[in-house]
């Protein structure tokens, strides 16, 4: 089976957190591979390219910022199935629901409305990881 990639933020609230560390750890134990990796800034352009998809939707100005308000650490991650794999390493969208043994369930903290502040991004198919990758690592 071809080896697949896909496209991981540490977004501003783990940066900041510094769970950078931590979060790299499950990945590498899990036995994904690190293929690039730096810490961004990202500007709204390059935001609203990633997040197309949700524009129009009542948490996108909040979402984008948020992803503003400081650095991201980005990840290209390889390994079998890690698309898949990586969003169950993730946890559920929402870290007050996410189940233990998940990054968003044991770090993420119970923010209220600002679910936005989950911790980390993974790509959802094999379309939107080449999109995304093409995004981050131009
Ligand atoms: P992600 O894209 O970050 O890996 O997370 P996801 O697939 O689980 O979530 P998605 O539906 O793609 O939403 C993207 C990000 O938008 C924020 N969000 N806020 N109701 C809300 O306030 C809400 N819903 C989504 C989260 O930061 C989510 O990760
Ligand atoms: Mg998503």
């Amino acid at each position: 089976m071809a080896t697949e990639q896909t496209l991981v933020l540490v977004k501003p609230d783990g940066v900041a957190r510094g769970l950078t560390g931590a979060i790299l750890a499950r990945i590498e134990a899990k036995g994904y591979a690190l293929v690039d990796l730096r810490l961004v800034e990202p500007d709204r352009a390059r935001l609203e390219q990633h997040y197309a998809e949700h524009a129009g939707k009542p948490f996108y100005e909040p979402l984008l910022d948020f992803m503003m308000s400081g650095p991201s650490v980005a990840i290209r991650l390889a390994g079998n199935r890690v698309i898949e794999g990586f969003r169950s390493l993730a946890g559920t969208t929402d870290p007050t629901t996410a189940a233990p043994g998940t990054i968003r369930g044991d770090f993420g903290r119970d923010w209220g409305l600002a679910v936005q502040q989950n911790l980390v991004h993974g790509s959802d198919s094999p379309e939107s990881a080449a999109r995304e990758l093409s995004i981050w690592f131009a």
